[in-house]
């Protein structure tokens, strides 16, 4: 094992076992990338978790027991950014500027109803780091089409008979689009991945100003896929480039991670029940729409890889 890889494994982990994260959940591999990655690029500093309304208001549990081994404070969808903006402004008031201030929102609170605050927060380039956990719906409430829900899926509100229409919220071009210091998307997939996703972590850390991590995690049931399957689907949706993977960093784009030869997006579609019942022209069509915002990204990224 490289050495990377064996420090990372032997990282003390802050997302604490005996939480209540559902089997295979893929944000809990996630969350734990995000604390353990914030701490080993500066072990130092403190973290305030900051969580709005989401499958991880339940995971943190009700005061006092505590799922993570930092600070939290759960607060309603649409004040995170403003709650952690407060939080670290407080913080610098106390000569504690060095606490890193983590907001965790899903992407119902992030893409959609606490947008405005997200927008605002990035506007006056506060000092946090921002981690939209996707997970494609609205799932604590059982699985609800979000803003980020991509095109053609099964949600409770978007029914098979008329699943998902239009696209995906192109949620971190909109961020780079503020022109923050940093965004960057992130997946776990493979070993690579890892390395690519922990790189990212350590920049966030290194970077001040308001910075924009998003990173996608499948949800084995509102997804409908095994819980084993986690780490394989996040692999399918970067390598056939459902999920690609780059960052905006000072405002220069770069594909960070460039799949040798794409699969094609039916791979990653086939491995969930949200997409079962889709006909081969509605995959032709997701297809032609990655293809599309592929060819977007390569432009910005002008062959930065
Ligand atoms: C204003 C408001 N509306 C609805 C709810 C109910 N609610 C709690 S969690 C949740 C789902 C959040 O979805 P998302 O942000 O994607 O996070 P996830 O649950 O998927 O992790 C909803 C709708 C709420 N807490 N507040
Ligand atoms: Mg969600």
């Amino acid at each position: 094992m490289p050495a990377w890889l064996e420090e990372i494994v032997a990282e003390e982990k802050l997302l604490l076992p005996g939480n209540s994260a559902c089997a295979g959940c893929g944000p809990a591999i996630s969350i734990r990338h995000v604390l353990d990655g914030l701490v080993a690029a500066k072990p130092e500093s403190k973290i305030v978790l900051v969580i709005p309304s989401s499958c991880w208001t339940i995971i943190a549990g009700v005061f006092p027991v505590n799922a993570f081994g930092v600070s939290v404070q759960l607060t309603p969808f649409a004040s995170a950014a403003a709650e952690a903006s407060g939080i670290k402004a407080a913080l610098r008031l106390l000569g504690r500027d060095d606490t890193t201030v983590v907001v965790w929102g899903g992407d119902g609170s992030t893409a959609d109803i606490g947008f405005s605050g997200v927008s605002a927060a990035a506007e006056r380039n506060e000092d946090i780091v921002y981690v939209l956990n996707d997970n494609e719906a609205y799932m604590n409430t059982g699985n609800q089409k979000s803003g980020a829900t991509p095109e053609g899926a099964w949600t409770t509100t978007t029914p098979a008979g008329a699943p998902r229409a239009g696209q995906k919220k192109d949620i971190a071009r909109i961020m780079a689009a503020h022109g923050i210091p940093y965004v960057a998307t992130l997946a776990l997939g493979s070993v690579p991945m890892l390395r690519d996703f922990r790189a990212k972590v350590t920049r966030a850390a290194e970077v001040r100003g308001f910075r924009f991590l998003h990173i996608l995690s499948g949800c084995p049931p509102g997804w409908r896929y095994p819980t084993s399957q986690s780490t394989e689907v996040a692999r399918l949706a970067v390598e056939s480039r459902y999920f690609p993977l780059f960052e905006c960093d000072g405002g220069e784009w770069r594909i960070t991670f460039q799949p040798k030869q794409p699969l094609p997006v039916r791979a990653f579609l086939e491995t969930q029940g949200r997409f079962s019942h889709l006909s081969s022209d509605e995959i032709d069509s997701i297809q032609a729409h990655v293809d599309e915002r592929w060819n977007l990204l390569a432009g910005l990224a002008r062959g930065r890889v």
